[in-house]
């Protein structure tokens, strides 16, 4: 220890000689010859220059009589001598205990039909759905981006990550980043954390993912993550509140799907078609997905306890989400612990981008599958009234299989949801809602008509 600290002290002095050569008295410290019983006993010690530097401590000591290094406790040098030796070792207890994550991701079309009707959309690697990022808290994670898509520029963007410091990473096309062109490359390198201190945030945590929970990624141009650029991120804490208390994790998504590629929506929503057809509304979605697909079977075993995360990762459209006989206990919304609450059987509202974690325990025995209901939600997609055009199916149905020997039975008949009301989530930590407010700017928003198109 000793030793360590005496080489990074030379390194540190001279260091600052360098930076600050103006200091009167450069020297930290001098040899001086001291008898064995002076070791730990406070002296007056001169240095080099002539410059007298109060009290100073012996902290080395071979047998006596020899050579001493005496430290002046007091001095500039030894406090930023040992502050530096405090932030050495704890980025090298950082360096060993996180990793770099590291991704090369071509971004590719592939043809997918998700809900039975093919047709073009952005998958990773020849492969669709896009797949889930997985980390644990403290690593840093690299993803190169290469474009291949050949017509159109893209972006990647971390939902809910703070890139806190690294707002070039935050993949907002036009905003934080050029959009990267067909055959172009780019290198994402993150870390998110919630430290208030950067730079010293920056030494001490190296690259870090501190934000625990469920979080997701899509392209951030284009509106290319409805054309299927999208995908989980899941950070995992083994000091989460919940850590321990289950014994599997799944991860669900939620999604409205398109069968016409976003450019051409995008362009129709922007037009007066658009106004004189429909009013100005948003393209209506073709179907909903669970997992960018339908009908999905999701393996659980009896007798366990489930982290399941939940993300909407659509366009437009909120779900609604019941799993039959199978009770959710809340324990994390969008990146935040709360404290366990189990929501029973009301329904849970997910809007677009939003997340949630579960726990939810199986059945002990393999009798029996259950359905997974999900459902846009109507009353947005079609205002004023809620009611879809007749034929307009917005279930999707999944199911959670014990036996996969055994029949997959049908969604229970739901005519109206018990929503539950995640005002009444309380934030793990208890951090308290901010009450008093000293000046209030009220901000109000809408649509209106320019030139014939809504905005
Ligand atoms: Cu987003």
């Amino acid at each position: 220890m000793f030793a360590l600290a005496h080489v990074q002290t030379v390194q540190t002095a001279n260091l600052l000689h360098t930076v600050f050569p103006r200091n009167p008295d450069p020297v930290p410290f001098q040899e001086h010859v001291w008898s064995g019983r002076d070791v730990g006993h406070y002296r007056h010690v001169r240095s080099q220059s002539g410059h007298v530097r109060v009290l100073g401590r012996c902290i080395y000591s071979p047998s006596p009589p020899s050579t001493f290094r005496v430290y002046n406790i007091f001095s500039q040098y030894f406090l930023v001598t040992m502050f530096a030796f405090a932030l050495l070792l704890i980025g090298f207890v950082n360096l060993s205990f996180s990793k770099t994550v590291h991704y090369d991701w071509d971004i590719t079309w592939v043809t997918a039909s998700p809900d039975g009707f093919a047709r073009p959309v952005i998958g990773i690697n020849g492969q669709w759905p896009c797949p889930q990022i997985d980390v644990d808290m403290g690593d840093r994670v690299v993803v190169n981006v290469y474009n291949a898509l050949g017509n159109q520029s893209t972006t990647l963007h971390w939902h809910g990550i703070f890139q806190t410091g690294s707002s070039t990473m935050d993949g907002a096309s036009g905003i934080g980043q050029c959009p990267i062109p067909p055959g172009g490359r780019f290198k994402y390198d993150f870390e998110v954390r919630r430290l208030l201190f950067l730079p010293l945030a920056k030494i001490l945590t190296q690259k870090q993912i501190n934000q625990p929970g469920t979080y997701w990624y899509h392209s951030h141009n284009m509106g290319q993550m409805g054309d299927g650029l999208r995908g989980p991120i899941v950070v995992h804490d083994a000091k989460a509140p919940y850590a321990g208390k289950f014994d599997e994790e799944i991860t669900m998504t939620l999604s409205d799907w398109y069968h016409e590629q976003m450019p051409n929506l995008l362009n129709y929503y922007e037009s007066t078609r658009d106004e004189n057809i429909r009013g100005g509304l948003e393209p209506d979605a073709d179907s909903g997905l669970i997992n960018d697909s339908q009908n999905v079977s999701i393996p659980v075993k009896p007798g366990r306890t489930y982290l399941i995360h939940i993300v909407n990762i659509g366009n437009f459209a909120g779900h609604a989400i019941y799993f039959d006989g199978h009770p959710f206990t809340a324990v994390e919304i969008d990146g935040v612990y709360v404290e366990p609450r189990f929501i029973g059987t009301q329904n849970i509202r997910i809007a677009t981008g939003q997340r949630w974690s579960f726990l939810v325990d199986t059945k002990n025995s393999t009798d029996k599958n259950f359905a997974i209901f999900a459902t846009l939600d109507i009353n947005m997609m079609f205002p004023p009234k809620g009611i879809p055009p007749p034929g307009y199916n917005p279930n999707i149905t999944a199911w959670l299989v014990y036996d996969d020997k055994k029949p997959l039975p049908p969604p229970v008949d739901i005519h109206g949801f018990d929503f539950f009301d995640e005002m009444n989530l309380v934030p793990y930590d208890h951090q308290p809602i901010l009450s008093q407010v000293d000046h209030q700017i009220v901000v109000n928003t809408g649509f209106a008509n320019l030139s014939g198109v809504n905005r």
